[in-house]
């Protein structure tokens, strides 16, 4: 029997690697890739020679490059992971998750509208375009409430800004064009090969190289947290029992402070590498200037997803992120590669 082929765009990046791992264990999907390994790809994530996966180094914007993709591969689905995602770097170049968000993603939904129209059901009606987003998009919540599928949006950072245009651009091509489209908007993800940009794993590297810990304001924002392998699972979830023009919440309903992020983090790495003087780590935390607009709270209502779809998460917080800590410590040519820059040498064609 033939694979099922998916074309995963973003596959390079810490959710999308997650999701192409778990497709590729599998064994009965095909993977085409699609990646332009900007500094958040690393192919150091992925199998280097796994035969159902294609990887192809592009951008999601490059029509020419999507449409030959799409004609040659015949996926039965597309997921879109491919964007900008960091919100410091959006505050200083928010040019870049314009481009990326909002006219490649738009680019892309075109060029997958035109190809769907050429298809003849029954894969005309079982194609799908699953677009990943963010709980970012409904702004930011006081001490009480959580975010539904029905609150407004309101994004409050460039990179929210950009992600709740493409999530409209994507309900338009729905509506306007009749593409199966579904939409997921998701809390913050954790776990191994997230770059060391985020909170977590800036926070277990710098805390295993006895540097700073850098908290921004006073440390009491909330986010929810969710095991990056349970945001893949429900992806997986949707796509396949996903009601079509659909929007589903996905989230781990663990609200923590980063206070309490780093503290917890703090204590791991306490017991895997003491310092030197005796001190917990916690004696590095630092109060730095604020992050501007810093959201203050997301929390995510997952009623949706877990009635209607059966999804919930299956990682406990406490366990998970034992197991990203003991990750990082275990996995020092990664970490390595990424400190060093090395890893960028893919792109570039100098590296193996
Ligand atoms: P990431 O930054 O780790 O990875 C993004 C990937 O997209 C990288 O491999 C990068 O090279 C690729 N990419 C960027 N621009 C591209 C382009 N123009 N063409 C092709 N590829 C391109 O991001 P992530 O944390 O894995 O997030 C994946 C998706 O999930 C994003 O859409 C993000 O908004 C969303 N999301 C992330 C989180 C989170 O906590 N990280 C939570 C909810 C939703
Ligand atoms: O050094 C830091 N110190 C600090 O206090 C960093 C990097 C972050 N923080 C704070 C800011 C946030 O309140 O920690 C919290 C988490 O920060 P990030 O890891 O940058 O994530 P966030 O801004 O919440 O956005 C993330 O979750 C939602 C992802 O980057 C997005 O892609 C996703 O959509």
């Amino acid at each position: 029997m033939a694979l099922k082929t998916i074309l995963i765009t973003g596959g390079a990046g810490f959710i999308g690697s997650c999701h192409v791992r778990m497709l590729l264990s599998q064994g009965d999907v095909k993977v085409v890739n699609l990646d332009n390994l900007t500094y958040a790809g690393n192919l150091d994530s992925l199998p280097s020679n796994d035969k159902n996966h294609v990887f192809v180094q592009g951008d999601i914007g490059d029509s020419e490059l999507v449409r030959g993709l799409l004609a040659k591969h015949k996926p039965e689905a597309v997921i879109n992971f491919a964007a900008e995602s960091h919100v410091d770097r959006s505050i200083d170049g928010p040019i870049a998750f314009v481009e990326t968000n909002v006219l490649s993603t738009v680019r892309l939904l075109k060029e997958v509208t035109e190809h769907w129209d050429t298809l003849t059901a029954p894969a005309k009606d079982g194609f799908r375009f699953l677009h990943v987003s963010t709980d970012e998009v409904y702004g930011s919540l006081g001490e009480q409430g959580m975010f539904t599928e029905t609150t407004s949006y309101s994004p409050r950072s460039p990179y929210s800004a950009s992600k709740a245009a493409s999530d409209h651009f994507i309900n338009a091509w729905h509506h306007t064009y009749g593409l199966p489209i579904l939409l997921t908007n998701c809390s913050n993800n954790y776990g191994p090969y997230q770059f060391p940009e985020k909170l977590i794993p800036l926070m277990i590297l710098n805390a295993l190289d006895g540097k700073k810990l850098p908290l921004y304001g006073d440390g009491l924002n909330v986010r929810d947290w969710l095991f990056v392998q349970d945001h893949c699972e429900a992806i997986s979830v949707v796509l396949e029992k996903g009601i079509v023009g659909e929007c589903y919440n996905i989230g781990g309903n663990t609200e923590k402070t980063n206070r309490e992020i780093v503290q917890t983090i703090c204590s791991i790495v306490d017991s895997i590498s003491p310092l030197a003087n005796g001190q917990s780590h916690e004696s590095l935390i630092e109060f730095v200037k604020d992050r501007p607009g810093h959201d203050r709270r997301y929390a995510v209502d997952t009623t949706k997803i877990r009635t209607e779809l059966g999804w919930h998460p299956r990682f406990q917080f406490a366990d998970a992120i034992h197991d990203t800590v003991t990750w990082y410590v275990e996995n020092p040519q990664w970490v390595g590669r990424v400190q060093s820059g090395e890893y960028q040498q893919q792109r570039l064609g100098l590296g193996s």
